[in-house]
Parts: C-alpha cells; structure tokens; sequence
C-alpha cells in the first residue's frame, strides 16, 4: 500500500523543485544557527545564494561521524533548546556516541518516514504489529511504534529479548506482522521450532527488518520459517533512525523518502559524485529537520542509486541493498573483503546454517589469518567424518574462488555461535591495527 501517493509518486521535476527549496532553506538556517557550520561554509566561502540547482549540492561542506562526535551532545542544535522533545542516540563500538535530537515536528516526519515504510511492507490499520526492536536510546523500537500509530495499526510494544514470551504473546494476540532485527527474526525462529510452536501456522505474515546486513539466502530463510513476506528497511541514527529508505512489494531496492532526506553517492577517497550505477559511499542531507538537520551526512554505507522507474507506482530513486561499509572492510593480505561477500558465499552452499562469525587474526608469521567459523545441520555431525570434512572442503573452496583469499574453516554444531537480540556481532578481528 502507498501511504502518502503525493510525496511518494510526485512527478520527479516537481520533487527537485521542493527539493531544492528545502535545500536552500536548510543552507540559510544551519548558517545562521550553527557555528559549526557556519564555519565550514565560510571556509568554503558558500552560502545559500549559491545554490541555484540541486547539483550546486556538491559545493557544500560533508558531515563525517567524527564531526559529530566532537559536537557531542549539543553542538548541532538548530533550534532552541527548549524545542527539543526527544533524543536518540547510538553508539557505535569506540568513543561518543552520535545524537539525534528531535522536535515535535521532527517526530512528526519520523512518524510519515515510517508509516510509508511499513505501508509499503504490508501494514493496514487492520495489523497488529509485534514490535521487538528494542526501545531506549536505540531507534529502532520507537520507529516502528510511530510508524505503526501513524497507520493505526495495534502494537505490541515487545522491545527485544524475553524470546519465550515473544512467542507466547505471538501466539495468544495473533500478530499479524513481526518488526525486529533479522538475526533475532532468526532466532526467535529456532527457538519456536525448539518449543514445536508451528510458526507458519500462525496469523504472522510479514515484517520489516533491518538495522543489520543481511542477505538474500537469510530473507529466503526467515520467509520460510515464518510462512511470510520479509522487507529490508533501512536508516540510521543520525538521518532519523528507521524510515530513510524500504523496500515494496517488488522488492528491487529500496525507495529513499527523497522529499525528506537527499541521497548522493561519492567515491569515498574523492568525495565527488559517481557516475550513475556505480557504487560508493551514501551521503544523506536533511532537507525538512529542525533539531539536529545534517547537511551532506558520509554515512559509510556503500551502495548506488537505482533511477529506473518502479512497477509499484512510486516515483522516488531507490537505493540498492546495501554492500557493505566502508569502515567494516576487511582487508585481509593486502585483499578487501566485505562481510557480506563472504555471507552470500556461505549461504550458496547446501548443509550450512545461517548462523557464522568471522575471526580475524595475525599468527605466529605476523600474517592476516581468517577463520570463518560456521553452523552446520546437527546431520554432518552424527554421519561419517567424510562428509563432515568435504563440507568443510567445500566451503574452504567456494571462499578461496570468490574472495580470492585462503580462509580456514571451521564446522560447529547447531547453536554454537552466540546468538543476538539486536544487531549481530558477525566479525572478531583480533589483530592489534
Ligand atoms: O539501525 C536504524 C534502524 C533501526 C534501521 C531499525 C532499520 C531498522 P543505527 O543504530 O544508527 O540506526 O545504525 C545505522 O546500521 O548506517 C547501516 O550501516 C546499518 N543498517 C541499518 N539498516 C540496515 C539495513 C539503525 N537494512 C547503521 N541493511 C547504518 C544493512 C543496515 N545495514
């Protein structure tokens, strides 16, 4: 379902014109009420009057996370405090973490970025959305609950964790539709199946997950096990938190809400744009905050904008998967590996399950060494050594072809690998860089 057809199938020149104004206005204001940029723009000696098309984007200065670590907490307000009614935060694995500091209207934009996107996965008014991303300073929790409310949908406010209650309140209320990292979609699967709790048999049948890499062969799996239809839904943080950019029906990328928030790709060693097609580094500008409003954010994902128009109907440019991030790249002997690379590999192959890490370290010869540590099906185990050790071949093989690098594989039982209520933890690099 289209929530908003007006914003959503706009006729693209009448979008860049909004765009545009929005983009000259947020110039203006951030010049006027933040230091910060103030200094930036002037030391680039551009102002809003030289913003005369959306391209003129590229004379303004990026925001990078360090940016915004060192403004920590308020140094990029844009309103009065006292405007101020909500604040988010993340935090990342080192030093501060990054602020979102929200006005009522704000919210309110938060709450249309994500009824869009879960209209878009299948939420009517008529759904009752089990919401298990967790709720605090984390995002993902009370985006889903805005966006639900905003529909008119009944919801469960879960939060994560407390998997054996999840599945009693699925169950006994009848949820429609799940909202949840997928790796905790996954495991709350396996422990239903572990308490014969027939999943496809129940109500549930949809959900909106994201906030993690994730791959195809694991969205095969959650539909699978749920009997439903799983969407990718993506934002961080610093843009909004969820809501920035979804996946329809046709699931071909995702739709960015580019009224909203202004999408550019750059090569991340050049800052310039890349040519259309070609991936690199995802910078998102603010058009319509208050609060905290960025201007030209380097988020560190890596994909490339889909122009092609979409079979649903909706006008907006879409942004592929994502491939990675430029700050999660392994490289491993000089050789650039993604996570993800080595996630769609695995998942190719027969007999494994969806659950790996992936251990990096340095040995006694100071070189890059990888171990990729994988679940297999509890049947290898129990079989001949054989065939537990040509599985292993195997994959040692399909990882050597693909990432043109010697990883050492290691086969474990079922449930071995810690599992996460949130996000993930799919890389252990214990080399001291
Ligand atoms: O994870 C916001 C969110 C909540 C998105 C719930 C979707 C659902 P942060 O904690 O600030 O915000 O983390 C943002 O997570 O820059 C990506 O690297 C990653 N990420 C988010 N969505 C996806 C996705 C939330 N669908 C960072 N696929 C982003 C892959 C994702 N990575």
């Amino acid at each position: 379902m289209i929530f908003n057809a007006e914003y959503e199938c706009m006729e693209g020149g009448a979008r860049k014109k909004l765009q545009l104004a929005h983009l000259k206005n947020l110039v203006e204001t951030l010049h006027e009420r933040v230091p910060f940029y103030r200094r930036k723009m002037d030391a680039l000696g551009v102002r809003a009057a030289d913003i005369g098309c959306l391209q003129d984007i590229e004379k303004l200065p990026f925001t990078t996370k360090d940016d915004l670590r060192e403004m920590y907490p308020h140094g990029l307000l844009a309103c009065p405090k006292d405007r101020i009614i909500e604040v988010h935060m993340s935090s990342g694995t080192t030093g501060k973490p990054v602020v979102d500091e929200y006005t009522l209207a704000d919210i309110n934009i938060w709450r249309e970025a994500m009824a869009r996107t879960m209209a878009a996965g299948g939420c009517t008014k008529d759904d009752i959305v089990q919401n298990c991303y967790g709720y605090g300073l984390f995002t993902g929790g009370p985006g889903a609950h805005y966006g639900a409310l905003a529909i008119g949908a009944e919801v469960l406010p879960m939060s994560s964790g407390n998997t054996a209650r999840q599945l009693m309140v699925m169950q006994d209320f009848g949820s429609t539709m799940l909202t949840c990292t997928p790796s905790y979609a996954l495991f709350m699967a396996e422990e239903a199946a572990d308490a014969g709790i027939d999943l496809r048999g129940l109500p549930i049948s949809k959900g909106c997950f994201g906030a993690e890499p994730w791959s195809e062969n694991m969205r095969k799996e959650i539909e699978k096990r749920y009997g439903m239809k799983a969407y990718d839904i993506y934002g961080l943080t610093e843009i909004i938190g969820p809501g920035v950019s979804f996946e329809c029906e046709a699931q071909n990328g995702l739709h960015i809400n580019e009224d909203l928030f202004f999408p550019e790709v750059i090569n991340p060693e050049t800052g310039t744009h890349t040519a259309p097609g070609e991936k690199g580094e995802l910078v998102f500008t603010t058009l319509t905050k208050e609060g905290t409003p960025l201007l030209r954010y380097r988020t560190r994902d890596i994909t490339y904008l889909m122009e092609e128009p979409c079979s649903c109907g909706r006008t907006t440019v879409r942004m592929h998967r994502l491939f990675g991030r430029t700050d999660d790249m392994l490289i491993i002997r000089g050789v650039n590996v993604f996570p993800s690379q080595i996630e769609h590999a695995l998942f190719e192959i027969e007999g494994t399950e969806p659950q790996y890490v992936i251990v990096v370290d340095r040995g006694a010869t100071h070189l890059d060494e990888v171990e990729l540590q994988v679940e297999v099906k509890q049947e290898f185990f129990s079989d001949e050594t054989k065939n537990l050790e040509s599985l292993r071949t195997k994959i040692q093989n399909v990882m050597k072809s693909k990432l043109q690098i010697g990883v050492r594989v290691k086969l474990v039982e079922p449930k071995t690998i810690e599992r996460s209520i949130g996000k993930a933890k799919r890389v252990i690099d214990k080399r001291q860089l």
